[in-house]
């Protein structure tokens, strides 16, 4: 049996993150098939240009998206997706870049999407992990799935983790335009959608480290939005017809 290697696209949203960005490039870079799309929001710190840099250094591979106008998480994906489902891939990947997701699990992730349509890189299945969190954070994280899986009965055990592989067509057929949520909880929303599209949803164990450069962008308002969106989903998801 002849097996093709899947060719990946890994979008990695920053804002302020010039010192990870260049050690995961380049860790990244050491994966045969694999590109990068960082989409930058105008970070203070010239994150921006850092990206412009590795894509200099790795033509063809590296390419940067330089948004303007209202930042977002959210945003910056569904800029970042819409481009990406133009290119020539087989997946998608989405990634931090603060060195929290290691591109050693990503070969796992795209082989499982071989047999799925969604496959979350996960801390909660067994053999995930949690490096360097304090017990306050772990209980949050725990808690804030706890409580989306019970209102919106998504069944993947990790349904806030951002490491993600998406087969190019599940991710072109998520209508993201029309998403409520733009910061954390985007990447709950659209697990939710794909769930109501019917895509099949799988979780392989990552080991997750705590950020150790850079800040977190972890704010109140954030949280709020977190706390509102899975009761704002399932309101809208019941009276879509
Ligand atoms: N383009 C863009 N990227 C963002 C924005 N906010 C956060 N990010 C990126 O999204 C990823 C996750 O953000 P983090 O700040 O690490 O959030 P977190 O992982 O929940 O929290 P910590 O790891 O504790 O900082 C990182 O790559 C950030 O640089 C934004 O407004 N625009
Ligand atoms: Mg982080």
């Amino acid at each position: 049996m002849t097996s093709v290697t899947p060719r990946a696209l890994v979008i990695v949203p920053t804002y302020n993150e010039r010192e990870s960005l260049p050690v995961l490039v380049e860790d990244l870079m050491r994966h045969p098939h694999v590109r990068v799309l960082v989409v930058d929001d105008q970070s203070p710190d010239g994150t921006g240009e850092v990206a412009d840099g590795l894509a200099r250094a790795h033509p063809g591979r590296v390419d940067v998206m330089h948004r303007t106008g209202q930042r977002g998480l959210g945003r910056s994906y569904v800029d970042g997706i819409a481009w990406g489902i133009r290119q020539p891939v087989d997946v998608i990947c989405q990634m931090d870049a603060d060195l929290s997701h290691d591109p050693r699990h990503l070969p796992a992730l795209v082989a499982a999407a071989g047999q799925a349509d969604v496959v979350i890189g996960s801390r909660y299945v067994p053999g995930g992990a949690i490096v360097n969190w304090p017990a306050r954070r772990r209980l949050l994280s725990r808690l804030a799935n706890i409580y989306i899986r019970q209102i919106t009965r998504l069944n993947a055990r990790d349904c806030t983790s951002g490491y993600r592989c998406w087969r190019r067509e599940a991710l072109a057929a998520m209508p993201l335009d029309g998403f409520i949520s733009d910061g954390y909880s985007f990447l709950v929303e659209m697990l939710f959608v794909a769930a109501g599209q019917g895509a099949r949803i799988a979780e392989v164990p990552i080991t997750f480290v705590e950020r150790r450069l850079g800040q977190s962008k972890l704010s109140r308002a954030v949280l709020l939005e977190s706390a509102l969106t899975p009761w704002r989903l399932v309101a809208r998801g019941r009276s879509t017809p």
